[in-house]
């Protein structure tokens, strides 16, 4: 439920940006961010707590819990529907292309009468699409290659949305007293960024009640198989959940192969088969008598490896690895300290300084970078000089009143056209700390982007990278740069490359992460928060930089506040 309404949400935001309605699109599409990340269900909450709870949502104002309220009663949001009788059929779904967008859209709806997928692609395999003016040969590659991003995304959903839906119903689980242990393995384990289904293990002492209860959760939209220890279920929000009911003895060895991947998993058995044992869900084998199985270090060590980190397990050289006893000592989850990307109600996001640090500082975090939007850029209420000096006083009021977390004074700054930044020399000067990221002119060839950046990096304020390659997921391709070049210009000069963890972004992504570090290159996490509801996504940042393999010291998040000003004074 909550995903199809942020799905909509984002819809209305798409057509009324394409109908240049001002400030709306930004209202919906953070309402849309919200339900993505919200763990319960609306339907639950609306019934729980009526209308107040909804306007209770972060960014859900009273229009849009009317929405809400519509779509829980009727299916439908009638603006939306609206809104679509206006535009093409189809055309709702071109504005999804990635590489396309809205307008772009709307002009090949004009000029060649385009409205649907379909007829995008046949129109760019015949090469129609390079003579409308602002498309070239390259501009109908992108299209292709956004439909098929489209077509091979489709049905997965984005892991800082399935991630609380997961452990909601692990939580569930656990309150039936037959239930020792619930644990959700798969992608969902490895942190992987979209997650096909969910897959739940449990350890039970009786499997039936345990299977009727799953079945029968109020989460349930339908049930698509039940059996005597495994059902499906497809929730509200459309999520795939299955759940296993293991013996307690071979737990570990079903936790190891359902958590995967299957390529790692092929791997194992490869290697157990060598040493002529047999590796399955129910345990390693030497012929019939199981050797190990409980746990998943025991099937690990048998085979001659230590323990891998479920992040690491792609099959991308963490097996190799693990024999030679040379994996990384992973960062940990508990070692941030802090989180260097976070917006208030200064610009766009929706809540005060003092409300997020407390949220921080209740978080356990040590230090927060307030980055809102400044320069001279329209967009998002960007600060300028005057405000930033304002928002800097309000900054010093509030640290002398917390302690135990400490705020410092940042900002976002727009890497213009030409690698300048939005905000002059005198005013970056005096902020704690500066993030330098592209919001616009995202289609630069390759060469031309690279440089841009690389002259923005080249100032002598900037500290952090912002999202350095602008993809989205599922949404929005990276744009091009030499991110190599990129990578030596950060060591060089002592800026951090973001992990931006909006789990919308994961910019850098985990493979960026293990090249960035082999370069040098130092890597700052920040949540992008817009909310303080968001400050959570600092763990599916750390999430990125272990699949990155990155180790504590390649993290500046890791550093404490004294070790953190040091790293960022330059001299
Ligand atoms: P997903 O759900 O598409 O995001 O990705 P996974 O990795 O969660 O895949 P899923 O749910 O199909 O299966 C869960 C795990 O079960 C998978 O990671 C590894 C294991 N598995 C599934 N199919 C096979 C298979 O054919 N061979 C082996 N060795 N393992 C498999
Ligand atoms: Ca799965
Ligand atoms: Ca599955
Ligand atoms: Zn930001």
């Amino acid at each position: 439920m909550n995903q199809e309404l942020a799905e909509i949400f984002y819809e209305i935001a798409d057509i009324l940006e394409m109908k240049k309605v001002q400030w709306k699109p930004q209202a919906y599409r953070k309402a849309a961010r919200s339900l993505e990340s919200l763990g319960e269900n609306v339907k639950d909450i609306y019934k729980e707590k009526g209308f107040k709870g909804l306007t209770e949502i972060p960014g859900v104002g009273e229009g849009i819990a009317k929405k809400i309220v519509q779509f829980i009663e009727t299916g439908k949001v009638i603006e939306l529907e609206k809104l679509k009788k206006k535009i093409p059929e189809g055309l709702a779904d071109m504005m999804k292309v990635p590489g396309l967008g809205a307008k772009r859209a709307l002009k090949l709806y004009k000029r060649l009468g385009i409205k649907s997928i379909k007829k995008l692609e046949e129109a760019a395999k015949k090469h129609e699409i390079q003579n409308i003016e602002t498309f070239k040969e390259k501009s109908e590659e992108n299209i292709l290659k956004g439909i098929e991003f489209l077509k091979r995304s489709k049905g997965r959903v984005l892991l800082g949305y399935a991630l609380p839906i997961a452990r909601y119903i692990e939580s569930q689980l656990k309150t039936l007293k037959e239930v020792k242990k619930a644990v959700s393995a798969g992608s969902l384990r490895r942190r992987e960024e979209t997650i096909g289904d969910i897959d739940i293990l449990i350890v039970a002492s009786n499997a039936e009640p345990v299977v009727k209860f799953f079945t029968e959760m109020p989460v349930v939209e339908r049930v698509l198989a039940k059996g005597k220890t495994k059902a499906v279920i497809i929730t509200k929000d459309d999520i795939q959940v299955d759940a296993r009911i293991i013996k307690p003895e071979s737990f570990g060895s079903a936790l190891q192969y359902f958590t995967g991947n299957k390529e790692h998993n092929i791997h194992l058995r490869r290697l157990a088969l060598k040493k002529g044992l047999k590796l399955s869900e129910y345990g390693l084998f030497k012929g019939k008598k199981q050797i190990a199985g409980k746990t998943e270090k025991e099937v690990y060590n048998k085979l001659g490896m230590c323990y891998i980190e479920p992040e690491l397990r792609t099959d991308s050289g963490e097996i190799e690895a693990a024999l030679k006893k040379k994996l990384p000592k992973l960062v940990g989850y508990d070692n941030i300290k802090g989180d260097f990307h976070v917006h208030s109600k200064w610009s766009d996001g929706s809540d005060s300084i003092e409300e997020i640090a407390k949220t921080a500082k209740d978080n356990g975090l040590s230090y927060i970078a307030i980055c809102d939007h400044a320069g001279h850029l329209k967009i998002a209420h960007s600060l300028d000089e005057k405000r930033i000096e304002k928002q800097g006083k309000e900054i010093d009021k509030i640290n002398k009143k917390l302690s135990e977390i400490k705020i410092l004074k940042g900002a976002e700054v727009d890497i213009m056209a030409d690698g300048t930044l939005s905000l002059k020399n005198s005013a970056l000067k005096k902020l704690d700390i500066v993030i330098a990221s592209i919001h616009s002119g995202f289609r630069f060839p390759k060469e031309k982007q690279t440089e841009r950046i690389l002259k923005a990096m080249d100032n002598p304020y900037v500290n952090i990278l912002g999202h350095p390659t602008g993809r989205l997921i599922q949404r929005r391709e990276s744009y091009e740069i030499d991110l190599e070049k990129i990578c030596e210009k950060a060591k060089e000069r002592k800026i951090a490359l973001e992990i931006n963890a909006n789990p919308e972004r994961f910019d850098l992504n985990d493979a960026n992460v293990k090249e960035a570090i082999a370069k040098g290159a130092k890597l700052a996490i920040g949540t992008d928060s817009h909310s303080k509801t968001h400050l959570s996504f600092l763990e599916l940042g750390a999430a990125i930089a272990r699949r990155g393999w990155a180790e504590k010291k390649d993290i500046l998040n890791c550093l404490s506040l004294k070790q953190l000003m040091k790293f960022l004074r330059k001299t």
